[in-house]
């Protein structure tokens, strides 16, 4: 089915032609731009709520600002869906997150208006503030930079670092803090609750509106830096002590004002672009504005899959047998199980509630799960003070957000030893949200840390078992259980718990002339291979390693004593991961085989479906297989020699 933008959008081939229309066209630009949004993600899938909420403030800034010249950061960029429509993009707007297709964030790649590349939160106020002093520098004094931030993200540490940083330069920086309370889940913390205050304090706004009156009586030209600050002086003075937070940073603070006031912003925007130096606009939004269902329940419609756009009906499949629940689910389900019988537990997890299916606990026991915001920093340092306490959190992060706490890991938990439990949900390949999501590194990038116990769950029952022993008095280390987004493996998922000996794998099954080593689900994937080749009597032995750090060296001691032919399957970065960590054992043991690596291979991979992507790289179940056969027919002492 074609999607037809309205008559203007069809027009507005980049900001140019934007600039071109009457500002009385505009609320109707905004309303083709919002449809088009809806038209094309209910049927092609994508982010949703964020990009409505955004649509007036995108007009406004592609009107106002000399974009690309003037420079916008959109952090996250979930948002970002008007900003491509309106800057080239909009025919190829249904290829979004597809294979090959554009990317579901900004990236300078795609696109000159893309200034930055994003999809981690919060990093766009140090973003822009380095384009800010690299303009400066450079004496292009015209130029504007400007952060568009979510009042979600403006809770992580970075945003607050680049505050900090920003008050004190000169550099032309607009921050345009965008309030609609919401996280992907409801926001968390006071900073939540000092903006609201700001809202909705009568004194302050009754303030404000008098000192844009007067700013709206004087010509432009006449925005001085002593002029607004003068006013501003007398606003502040009148204003109660808990209201300028913003201000104590050296930064100017406007607003709130209404972000789906098109005129309002507008007028606004182009009197902040007089004003030199940092400065933050406040605006209230409605995330989802303008689709009724997304409004209501915003945490569903963030990113709700595919829809009808008219009844509102998310499409779900439907199936005749029980399906397996999503990995996210189990963990869930699970730690609530767990923490029933063990009063030290508790569960963390920063600003993914409902992403890693902890917000089950929090509804149940909310004294003993906590969502922290977006921030990964805080959250493992947080669970390491509790752990010293003698509770035991299991600390629940995507497995790419994790890269930010590295430091933590090691710092505040591995070098103490502390018994924290990593659970990395959505490692390996996360399909359509792309290179910024998929968690490739943490096999790597745990797996060199001392202290470190670091496994992966070949399915569900997997999962449960090494929750359990991971919270058993009796495991003094931190550990790291990694498994993938979406579905496990079976529909009966509920069993019974058991705890496995920290460092053993399993032998699946016994065979000839080559072994599989696999760590996690690809096992699964291996397990497909395997019945696949046995229809051509090749005969290949599974183990499922469970563990990358300790290594079951019984297990490789048996596989590298029995098998020249050895093929490691990883959803994790080749390159310091799963299948070098067998070549260290091979060579610290003087052990001889020909061994294949089949993982996530030292590239960029780019988005698009899991399934393409595991075929892209090699990890599927017919390339394992292929694998298999090519290496079956190998003559291995020929090839040894050769090595
Ligand atoms: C470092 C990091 N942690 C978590 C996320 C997941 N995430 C994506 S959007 C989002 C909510 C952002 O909220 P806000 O900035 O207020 O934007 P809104 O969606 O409300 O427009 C979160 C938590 C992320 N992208 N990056």
């Amino acid at each position: 089915m074609e999607i037809l933008p309205g008559d203007l959008l069809s027009s507005i081939n980049s900001p140019a032609d934007l600039k071109k229309l009457s500002r009385t066209s505009l609320p109707r630009v905004c309303d083709e731009l919002r449809q088009f949004i809806v038209d094309v993600v209910s049927v092609h899938g994508g982010h949703f709520g964020a990009s409505l909420g955004v649509v007036e403030l995108t007009v406004a800034l592609h009107y106002v600002f000399n974009t690309p010249y003037d420079q916008i950061v959109w952090d996250v960029g979930h948002q970002a869906y008007g900003h491509k429509i309106l800057t080239g993009r909009r025919d190829n707007f249904i290829t979004n997150r597809k294979y090959k297709g554009l990317s579901g964030f900004p990236k300078r790649t795609e696109s000159e208006y893309d200034t930055f590349g994003v999809g981690h939160s919060s990093t766009s106020i140090s973003a822009a503030l380095g384009m800010a002093m690299a303009s400066h520098y450079k004496g292009e004094t015209d130029r504007q930079h400007v952060a568009v931030i979510g009042d979600g993200a403006m809770t992580a540490g970075m945003a607050f670092e680049a505050l900090n940083h920003a008050g004190i330069e000169k550099s032309n920086l607009l921050i345009v803090l965008n309030d609609n309370c919401m996280s992907i889940d409801p926001n968390v913390g006071a900073l939540k609750e000092y903006l609201t205050d700001i809202t909705t304090s009568k004194t302050y706004n009754k303030l404000r509106d008098d000192f844009w009156k007067a700013l709206g009586k004087l010509p432009a030209k006449k925005f001085s830096r002593n002029l607004v600050s003068k006013m501003e002086a007398g606003l502040k003075g009148i204003l109660s002590a808990s209201s300028n937070l913003f201000e104590s940073f050296n930064i100017r603070y406007f607003g709130p004002i209404d972000g789906h006031n098109i005129t309002k912003l507008i007028d606004t925007l182009k009197d902040l672009k007089e004003i030199p130096g940092p400065k933050l606009l406040h605006i209230n939004t409605v995330k989802g504005k303008g689709y009724g269902l997304a409004e209501k329940d915003q945490t569903i419609w963030h990113a709700p899959g595919l829809f009808d756009k008219i009844t509102g009906e998310i499409y779900k499949k439907k199936y005749d047998l029980p399906q397996p629940p999503k990995y996210q689910d189990v963990f869930g389900h699970t730690i609530i199980e767990l923490a029933e019988k063990n009063e030290n537990i508790m569960g963390v997890t920063p600003a993914m509630p409902s992403g890693s299916s902890l917000k089950f606990m929090m509804d149940k026991m909310p004294h003993r799960a906590f969502d922290v915001g977006i921030c990964e920093q805080h959250a493992v340092t947080l669970s390491a003070g509790l752990a010293t306490q003698g509770l035991r959190v299991f600390c629940n992060i995507y497995s790419s957000f994790m890269q930010r706490a590295y430091d933590q890991v090691i710092h505040d938990v591995a070098l103490q030893k502390l018994p924290v439990i990593f659970c990395l949900d959505r490692a390996g390949i996360v399909g359509e949200d792309g290179p910024t999501h998929h968690g490739a590194y943490d096999l790597a990038y745990m797996r060199c840390i001392p202290n470190m116990i670091v496994s992966a769950p070949m399915n569900e029952s997997e999962l449960r078992n090494l929750m359990y022993t991971a919270q058993l008095s009796s495991t003094a280390q931190p550990f790291v259980i990694r498994y993938p987004r979406g579905a496990a493996v079976k529909a009966e998922w509920k069993t019974e718990m058991k705890e496995i000996t920290i460092g053993k794998g399993r032998k699946l099954k016994d065979g000839e002339g080559i072994a599989i080593l696999t760590i996690g689900h690809p096992g699964n994937f291996a397990s497909s291979a395997i019945r696949e080749v046995n229809r051509d009597d090749i005969n290949p032995a599974h183990y499922d390693m469970r563990f990358v750090k300790p290594l079951d060296e019984d297990i490789l001691h048996e596989v590298f004593g029995k098998f020249k032919k050895i093929i490691t399957v990883e959803d994790g970065t080749i390159k310091g991961g799963f299948g070098s960590a067998i070549l260290e054992f091979m060579a610290e043991n003087n052990y001889h085989a020909h061994v294949k690596m089949l993982g996530i291979p030292d590239r960029i991979v780019e988005h698009g479906s899991p399934k393409q992507l595991y075929e892209e790289i090699g990890i599927d179940e017919n390339h394992i297989a292929a694998v298999i056969r090519d290496l079956s027919r190998i003559n291995i002492d020929e090839l040894l020699a050769t090595e």
